[in-house]
């Protein structure tokens, strides 16, 4: 039986707070975004400053004008899969490729702490960079590697991952981090630091940041040459998935049940839009279509909270909840206790409880944040390596969101 607390009444009390009301018009320049959300009794400050783009990236234009499918990106090279399951951890200095923690030593000694100065301070100002980060790494190594294809902008000639829709909410702060860490990188030690090395440190940075482990990454990845926009759809998990079509995607990939639940915590940072979790709240069917008023999985207060919070989000489909109700700033192991209590906010979420492969890992982590913190380092750590090219199979782009000589180099 699921553990029921009063931790449920203060979840209640915040559900005014778990809601974030993010206005990004599509004409609004990367990461300009602008949030307004109420900042409820209880919440940290940190969390309740928002400046999350809804799909701000890039403008539509470029991307809806004219382009044939004869003028795309060859479909995504294979992507080689080099952290297999057995595969040890790589801090060891081994394959895959040539990563090391020390890539950089003599080439660019400072690489880390140019990153870690520019993404701290975009953290501070906009404290939903680390979450847009996080989500941002995880897309780019699911999808054919950890190589920096995710960052490619669309151009009028040819389209990129960007373009997949499920890339609409991916934030523009984390893009721009980025940028900003790269130029700074490049006035350094120019042509050196690969994006997809970027993006890992970055990531690393924000995670600690927020509280969460400081996990190994060997460095050394290059940038992919090409980024394919029919590539995430096929490959990314989405929020109507069941647990085990989840598991299926991260076990084809070489990753083990526990490292698939260990990395969900990651929303343990970070918003859903109310699409995302719509289905559980409003018109819910359960699998025999049997109408209910909402997900009976969920704690009533909870739903209730939501259907209140989301009214609107049709007309608003910028509307968000936290995805960690009761931490939403905190990177910690209260995601999972949430799960236990029904304040899961995405079925993929709650649903690991009812996944009996699932529940004893969410039950292990929620009872012990060490537990925690060790496998996530493990897994970030080989998802780092998942699919990275070195040598000449990649590049160290000039600019993160374009090729250094190809069909989006702007
Ligand atoms: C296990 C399957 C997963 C599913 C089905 C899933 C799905 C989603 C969905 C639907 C959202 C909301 C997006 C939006 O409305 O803008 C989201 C947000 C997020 N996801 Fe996942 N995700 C999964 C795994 C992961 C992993 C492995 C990571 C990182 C290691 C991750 C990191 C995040 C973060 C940090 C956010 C918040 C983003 C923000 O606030 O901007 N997710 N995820
Ligand atoms: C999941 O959602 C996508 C788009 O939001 C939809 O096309 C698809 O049919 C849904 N899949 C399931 C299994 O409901
Ligand atoms: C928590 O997990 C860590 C790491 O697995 C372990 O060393 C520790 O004994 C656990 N603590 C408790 C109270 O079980
Ligand atoms: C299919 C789709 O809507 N793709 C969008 C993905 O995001 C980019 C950048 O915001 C848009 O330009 C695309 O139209």
């Amino acid at each position: 039986m699921r553990r029921l607390s009063l931790l449920l009444l203060a979840a209640a009390a915040l559900l005014a707070a778990a809601v974030a009301v993010v206005r990004a018009g599509p004409e609004m320049p990367q990461a300009a975004s602008v949030a307004g959300m109420g900042a409820g009794p209880g919440v940290p400050q940190a969390a309740a400053a928002a400046g999350m783009g809804a799909g701000t990236q890039v403008p539509k234009a470029a991307a809806a004008a004219g382009m044939g499918a004869g003028t795309q990106v060859p479909q995504a090279a294979a992507a080689g899969v080099l952290a297999g399951p057995g595969v040890p951890q790589a801090a060891a200095g081994g394959p895959p490729g040539k990563l090391s923690p020390d890539f950089y030593s003599q080439t660019c000694p400072r690489a880390e702490r140019i990153i870690a100065e520019v993404v701290q301070s975009k953290q501070m100002a906009n404290p939903t960079t680390a979450a847009g980060m996080l989500r941002v790494f995880f897309h780019d190594c699911f999808v054919t590697g950890c190589d920096a294809s995710v960052l490619i902008a669309p151009t009028r000639f040819a389209k990129s991952e960007k373009d997949a829709e499920i890339n609409h909410s991916l934030p523009g702060d984390a893009f721009d981090a980025v940028v900003r860490s790269k130029l700074a990188l490049e006035l350094e030690c120019p042509g050196v630091v690969s994006c997809a090395d970027v993006l890992a440190l970055a990531s690393r940075v924000l995670v600690t940041m927020t509280g969460g482990p400081r996990y190994p990454v060997p460095l050394g990845r290059k940038d992919s040459l090409s980024s394919s926009p029919t590539a995430p759809d096929v490959e990314l998990p989405h929020s109507n998935f069941t647990v085990g079509r989840i598991l299926e995607l991260f076990l084809a990939k070489g990753f083990t049940v526990q490292e698939m639940v260990a990395l969900s915590g990651a929303h343990t940072l970070g918003f859903s839009h109310c699409q995302e979790f719509a289905s559980r709240i409003y018109n819910y069917r359960d699998k025999t279509g049997k109408p209910a008023p909402f997900d009976p999985t969920m704690n009533p207060g909870y739903a209730k909270g939501l259907q209140a919070a989301c009214k609107e989000y049709l007309k608003d489909p910028t509307i968000a909840a936290f995805n960690d109700v009761m931490t939403p700033g905190k990177f910690d192991n209260m995601y999972y206790v949430n799960i236990e209590r029904g304040l899961g906010l995405l079925s993929t979420d709650e649903d690991m409880w009812s996944d009996l492969r699932t529940r004893p890992l969410v039950e292990r982590y929620a009872a012990n944040n060490t537990a925690f913190f060790d496998d996530f380092s493990r897994a970030m750590e080989k998802l780092s390596m998942y699919g990275v090219k070195t040598g000449a199979d990649g590049e160290i782009r000039r600019r993160c969101d374009a090729y250094n000589d190809g069909p989006n180099t702007v």
